[in-house]
C-alpha cells in the first residue's frame, strides 16, 4: 500500500535532509496523514536516537504558516512583494517560453543556482542537471562552501577520504580544529565525550570560544587564517625533535623532506607571532600531538573560508602521515568522507554530464554570483546572464558582498524563478515562486560527508497544497521545452533505481532498514594506500606545490593600509539553531538565538564605548551590518564574531552580515573566503 495514502498511525524511514556532516536517520511518526513526530533512530549508529533541536522542529517548519503552497507570480516591482497566484499550468508555460526565447539566443545567459538546501541525490541535482545540461546552459562551480577543502583534499589523498566517525571513541587525544562541534555536529560531539570518558585530551582550535572550546581541555585561540602556520610550526617540533615516524614517511608519502624542509623554517615563536598565540602553547601542543596514541583531527570547513585554505587544509592532513598516526584504529583525520562514496550512488547517472554540448558551457563560480549579474568583476566573459533558476540555496542571503548580489537580483532586465519553501530573501527577488515539497514530502536517497552510511527517505505524507518535488518541476519544465526523451520523465522510483544500479548496497535492503553502510575499509590508512596513482600521500602537488602558509588577503600582514583603517578581524559561524539561513524563520528557533548579534572582546568594546546589548555599527568599504553587541570573552581581542546567517529582511534595517564579507577566492579550489573580512565597529 503506497504509505502516504494511510491513515492510520504509523512510522516511517527518512534522512535528514540538511547540509550537516551527522546525515540522521529518522523516524517520522504520521496520525491521521499529519506528521505529528520527527525523532532519530535509535537503532542507526551514528545517530542513536538523537536528533538536533532544529530538526527536531522540523514538522514545525514543514506546516509552517507561511510556506509558499501554490505558485506565485510577481505583479508590482521587483522586491514589492506583490504577488499574484497562478496556476502550475500558467507558471510553467510562461517560464518556458520565457527560458525558450532566452535560450534561442544562447542558452549560456540560463545560469542554474543551487546548493544544498538539501542533500538528497534526487531532489538535489538530477532531472535539473539534465535539463540544464542538455540545454547549454551556464555550469554553475559549486565553490560556497567546501572547494578550498575538497580540492586540498584530492591534492593530498587523491580524494575526500578520512577516518570512520566511530573510531574517534577509541582516541586518546582529538584535535577539534576549525569546528564548533557541539552546535554543526553533534553526533561526532557525542564520540568525543565517549573518548573524554575514556581518559582522552580534547583540544579546540577556533578563533571563537565556541559552545565546543568552552567544553574542551584546552582552547588555542588563534587569529583567523593562521592555521597553517599552526600546523607547520607543530611538524617543526615533531621534526626537529625526532619525533617523526619516518618509516610511515617513507613509505607512504612522496616527498616528504620538502614538508620538513619547509616545517623546519617556523619555530613556535615564529608561527605563534603570526597566530596570536604564545611559543609555549605551541610547544605543548606539538608534544601532545606527538606523543598522545592514538591521536586525531576532526578538521571541518570553517577554517578554510579564507584566503590560504586550501593550503591550510592540506598541512594539517598530511600531519597523521607525520606521526604516524594513521597505523592506529582512533589514529588519523576527518574532513569529508563524502569520497567513501564513490561507485555507491551514481551522481554522473542522475546528473548526465554527457548530455552538455561541446565545448562545454562557460562556468560561472557561484561565491562570484554579485560580480557575474553585474558583470562587474572579472567573471564576466561571454554574455550577460539573462534569466536565473534558483533551487536548493539563498544567495541572496547566503553569498557574499550581498550588495552586489542584492543588485544583481534586483536587475529588472533578469528574469528569476525560485524554487522554495518559503518567501526568502532570494524568492522575494523573483518573477515566479514555485513551491517545493520538503523532506517529509518526497522520495530521497542520501549520502553523508561524516559518515559512511547510505540513507532512504520515504516520504511520510503527500506533498503539502499544490507544492511539488524539485523533480517534478523539472520533469513538466523540460517537456514543455521540447525535452521528450524519456530521461528527462524518469520518475522518483526509477531514478532512485538508476542511481543505486551498480551499486554494492543493494536497494532492496536499504528499503527494508532504511540505511546500510557503505563498503569502507576498517583502518583504511593503516598501510598506506590513498587515492592517488601510487597509492602515497602528496606533499608537491604539480597544481599547487608543496603547501605553506598563506596569510589572510585581508590583515596587517597582507594590507597594513586597510588593517588600519578596519583593525578587527570578522569571523561569521554559523548560528547553532540555524543552518546556514534555514530555520530563520521558525519561531521556536529564531527565539532562542534572539536577534542579529556580533560577539566582541570587552577591551576592543571599551576603546569603541561599546557595552553589552548596544546597537552597533559593523561596517567596512563593502557595506554595513547592523546588530546587537554582546561584549565577552567568546571573541579573542581583534576578532569579533557575527554569527549566521540571519535573513535580511528579520533585520530591523534590511542589512545583513554578508553585506560585509567579500568576493575574493581561496588559493585551491575558487571557494568562499567569508572568514578573510576585516572590519571595524562602532556603537550607535
Ligand atoms: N547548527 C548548524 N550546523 C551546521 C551548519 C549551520 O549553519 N548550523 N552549517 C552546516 C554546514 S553548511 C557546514 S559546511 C558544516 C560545517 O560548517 P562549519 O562552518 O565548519 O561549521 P562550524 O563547525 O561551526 O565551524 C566553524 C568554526 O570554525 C571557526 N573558525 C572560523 N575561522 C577560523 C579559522 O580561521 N581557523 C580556525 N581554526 N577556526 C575558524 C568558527 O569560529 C567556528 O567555530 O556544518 C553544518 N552544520
Ligand atoms: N557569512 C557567512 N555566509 C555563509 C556561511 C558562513 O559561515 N558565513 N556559510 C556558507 C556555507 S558553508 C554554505 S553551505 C552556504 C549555504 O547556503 P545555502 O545552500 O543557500 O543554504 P540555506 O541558507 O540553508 O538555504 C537553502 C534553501 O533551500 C531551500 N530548500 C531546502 N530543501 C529544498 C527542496 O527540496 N527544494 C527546494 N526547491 N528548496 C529547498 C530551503 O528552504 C532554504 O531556503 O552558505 C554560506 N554562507
Ligand atoms: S541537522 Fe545534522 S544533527 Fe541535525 S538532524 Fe540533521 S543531520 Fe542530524
Ligand atoms: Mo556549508
Amino acid at each position: 500500500m503506497n504509505t502516504i495514502a494511510r491513515t492510520d498511525s504509523h512510522t516511517i524511514r527518512a534522512a535528514c535532509p540538511h547540509d550537516c556532516p551527522d546525515t540522521c536517520a529518522m523516524r517520522v511518526t504520521v496520525e491521521d496523514g499529519r506528521v505529528t513526530r520527527v525523532e532519530g533512530d535509535p537503532d542507526h549508529p551514528p545517530t542513536a536516537g538523537v536528533l538536533c533541536t532544529k530538526v527536531s522542529r522540523y514538522a514545525e517548519r514543514t506546516y509552517h504558516p507561511e510556506r509558499v503552497l501554490h505558485p506565485l507570480k510577481r505583479v508590482g516591482p521587483k522586491g514589492s512583494g506583490q504577488w499574484e497566484r497562478v496556476s502550475w499550468d500558467a507558471a510553467l508555460t510562461d517560464i518556458a517560453g520565457r527560458l525558450g526565447s532566452i535560450a534561442a539566443r544562447g542558452a549560456e545567459r540560463i545560469l542554474p543556482y543551487s546548493y544544498a538546501g538539501t542533500m538528497g541525490k534526487l531532489q538535489g541535482e538530477s532531472i535539473s542537471a539534465r535539463l540544464f545540461h542538455a540545454l547549454g546552459a551556464s555550469q554553475l562551480d559549486d565553490t560556497i562552501c567546501a572547494s578550498a577543502g575538497s580540492d586540498a583534499l584530492a591534492a593530498t589523498y587523491g580524494g575526500k577520504l578520512g577516518m570512520h566517525l566511530g573510531d574517534f571513541a577509541h582516541a586518546g587525544l582529538i584535535l577539534i580544529w576549525g569546528s564548533n562541534s557541539v552546535a554543526s555536529n553533534l553526533h561526532f560531539w557525542r564520540l568525543a565525550q565517549d573518548a573524554k570518558r575514556n581518559g582522552a585530551t580534547l583540544v579546540c582550535i577556533d578563533p571563537r570560544r565556541t559552545e565546543t572550546a568552552e567544553k574542551c581541555h584546552r582552547h588555542i585561540a588563534l587569529r583567523p587564517g593562521t592555521d597553517g602556520a599552526l600546523a607547520l610550526a607543530l611538524m617543526h617540533e615533531i621534526f626537529a625533535n625526532g619525533w617523526a615516524d619516518t618509516a610511515y614517511l617513507e613509505a607512504h608519502v612522496n616527498g616528504w623532506e620538502a614538508l620538513r624542509e619547509r616545517a623546519l623554517g617556523w619555530t613556535p615563536e615564529r608561527a605563534a607571532a603570526e597566530c596570536g598565540l604564545e611559543a609555549g602553547q605551541i610547544r605543548e601542543l606539538a608534544q601532545m600531538y606527538a606523543h598522545t596514541r592514538p591521536a586525531a583531527i576532526r578538521l571541518n570547513y570553517g577554517m578554510q573560508r579564507v584566503a590560504g585554505g586550501g593550503n591550510a587544509v592540506r598541512l594539517i592532513a598530511l600531519l597523521p602521515c607525520v606521526t604516524g598516526a594513521w597505523r592506529e584504529r582512533g589514529g588519523g583525520m576527518l574532513l569529508s568522507a563524502s569520497g567513501w562514496f564513490a561507485g555507491v550512488v551514481n551522481a554522473q547517472a542522475l546528473e548526465r554530464p554527457d548530455l552538455m554540448p561541446s565545448p562545454a558551457p562557460r562556468v560561472i563560480n557561484m561565491t562570484t554570483v554579485g560580480d557575474a549579474l553585474l558583470q562587474s568583476g572579472s567573471e564576466d566573459a561571454g554574455p550577460p546572464i539573462e534569466a536565473v533558476v534558483v533551487y536548493n540555496s539563498n544567495p541572496v542571503a547566503i553569498a557574499p558582498d550581498s550588495g552586489k548580489v542584492v543588485a544583481g537580483f534586483r536587475r529588472e532586465d533578469l528574469f528569476t524563478v525560485v524554487l522554495e519553501h518559503f518567501l526568502t530573501d532570494t524568492a522575494d527577488l523573483a518573477d515566479y515562486v514555485l513551491p517545493a515539497t520538503t523532506q517529509l514530502e518526497h522520495l530521497d536517497v542520501h549520502t553523508s560527508y561524516g559518515h559512511t552510511w547510505v540513507l532512504l527517505n520515504e516520504p511520510a505524507i503527500a506533498p503539502l497544497g499544490e507544492s511539488r518535488p524539485n523533480n517534478a518541476i523539472f520533469r513538466d519544465l523540460a517537456a514543455r521545452m521540447g525535452f521528450t526523451d524519456p530521461l528527462f520523465a524518469e520518475s522518483d522510483e526509477e531514478l532512485l533505481r538508476t542511481a543505486m544500479d551498480s551499486s554494492p548496497v543493494s536497494l532492496d535492503e536499504l528499503r527494508a532498514t532504511g540505511w546500510v553502510r557503505a563498503p569502507v575499509p576498517e583502518l583504511p590508512f593503516a598501510d598506506g594506500g590513498f587515492h592517488t596513482p601510487d597509492g602515497k600521500a602528496i606533499v608537491d602537488s604539480p597544481l599547487y606545490g608543496v603547501p605553506d602558509h598563506v596569510p589572510n588577503r585581508e590583515c596587517a600582514t597582507t594590507d597594513p593600509a586597510l588593517a588600519a583603517r578596519y583593525p578587527l578581524a570578522m569571523i561569521s559561524p554559523p548560528a547553532r539553531h540555524f543552518l546556514n539561513s534555514s530555520f530563520v524563520n521558525v519561531k521556536s528557533l529564531r527565539s532562542i538565538e534572539g536577534e542579529p548579534l556580533v560577539e566582541i572582546h570587552p577591551e576592543d568594546a571599551a576603546v569603541r564605548g561599546i557595552s553589552e546589548g548596544m546597537r552597533v555599527r559593523v561596517f567596512n568599504d563593502r557595506g554595513s551590518y547592523t546588530c546587537r553587541a554582546e561584549v565577552g570573552a567568546r571573541a579573542r581581542p581583534g576578532v569579533v564574531n557575527a554569527l549566521g546567517v540571519w535573513w535580511r529582511k528579520l533585520n530591523a534595517d534590511g542589512s545583513g552580515v554578508n553585506d560585509l564579507t567579500s568576493q575574493a577566492l581561496t588559493d585551491i579550489g575558487r571557494g568562499a573566503t567569508f572568514y578573510d573580512c576585516l572590519v571595524e565597529v562602532e556603537a550607535l
